[in-house]
């Protein structure tokens, strides 16, 4: 870490041209650790860009500075002008450049430095000249919090700043639920609020903020959700008509698969439907079993051993019936966790 801090103060000191990247989807942690860090280097007297692939969820419209944002999906041709001129790329909360969806082809014949902060497993290091990487912690926000304390940066910190942390760590512990069992998880979330965050006002602006048709969604969702007891698993799958039926919005069918998981004795759960013509499938699941291992091995993606994603190429019917056809084989390792029954 501290050789790696002082390589990163180094990088920036050395180049002005600085962009911030995070992944397509963007989730809480995204969003909130790509905006902290601009945020901070803004204290600092640095001027850094975040573009993201695509739009983040309405309901992380109201941190600050998020109107900064910018997206390859709205400036195509500012993106390419942009990055023809970065010096360094920060890839946030992201195991691979390509994590960024359509952004990704952009970044092969890029020749600046890249740096990349975050807390997925496997990550590919041979992409990056500086790589922060800790699957130990909770969250990349977390992780930027060690870092900037690393730095002595962290006397910079204002309201701002650790707002967006606190979203960024908040979210990807579904609110200090998992990925949460560290002491260094709570001590760094002391500290934000040390510095202006109200945990009520954030979990409120966040959660409490659904559209109409978000929880209409939903409930059409669970409606259609299956369960297979003999394998403890449940799933939902929603084609694009029953996406556009609902008017579904960005990010209006994020967490949809933790009701699913919610179930006593499920072990596995997993959310099908279409996004920019493909098939993605979020997977979650309880105690050992890997939904990092089943996403890497048979649909493309992984993440997290109780948290993945994947995608599929093929019809959503054709994605569904793999996935059910796979479960036999899996049986034993789900039946594995007594305690969850
Ligand atoms: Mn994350």
């Amino acid at each position: 870490m501290k050789s790696n801090c002082k390589a990163l103060e180094k990088l920036l000191t050395a180049h002005t041209r600085l962009m911030i990247v995070s992944h397509e989807n963007p989730d809480g942690d995204a969003v909130g650790s790509a905006l902290a860090l601009k945020l901070m280097l803004h204290r600092l007297g640095k001027e850094a860009s975040v573009w993201l692939p695509g739009r983040f969820p309405a309901y992380y419209r109201w941190l600050s500075s998020s109107d900064t944002i910018r997206y390859l999906s709205e400036q195509p041709e500012a993106f390419l002008k942009e990055l023809a001129e970065t010096e360094v790329l920060i890839g946030v909360d992201l195991s691979s450049l390509s994590r960024t969806g359509k952004m990704a082809i952009h970044f092969t014949g890029f020749t600046g430095k890249r740096v990349l902060i975050d807390h997925h497993i496997d990550p590919e290091e041979s992409e990056f000249n500086l790589v922060f990487s800790d699957v130990t912690v909770s969250s990349t926000s977390e992780l930027i919090c060690h870092i900037f304390e690393a730095l002595g940066w962290d006397k910079h910190m204002d309201r701002p700043v650790a707002e967006a942390l606190y979203t960024g760590i908040m979210t990807d512990t579904g609110s200090f639920s998992f990925n949460c069992n560290s002491p260094k998880t709570y001590e760094v979330t002391g500290k934000l609020i040390h510095n202006g965050v109200v945990p009520d006002r954030v979990h409120k602006l966040v959660y409490d903020n659904n559209t109409e048709g978000r929880i209409r969604l939903l409930g059409y969702a669970l409606h259609k959700m299956q369960v297979l007891h003999d394998f403890r698993t449940a799933f939902i799958a929603l084609d694009k008509d029953e996406l556009e039926k609902n008017r579904s919005q960005v990010g209006d069918t994020e967490g949809i698969v933790n009701f699913a998981l919610s179930i006593k004795g499920i072990i596995l759960a997993a959310f099908f439907s279409i996004r920019d013509g493909e098939v993605k499938i979020s997977f979650r699941s309880k105690g050992t079993f890997s939904v990092n291992e089943f996403a890497r091995r048979h649909f493309n993606g992984g993440g997290h051993r109780n948290a993945a994603g994947g995608s599929f190429n093929g019809s959503l019917k054709q994605a569904v019936e793999l996935f059910e056809s796979l479960l036999p084989e899996y049986k034993t390792e789900l039946e594995r966790d007594e305690i969850y029954r």
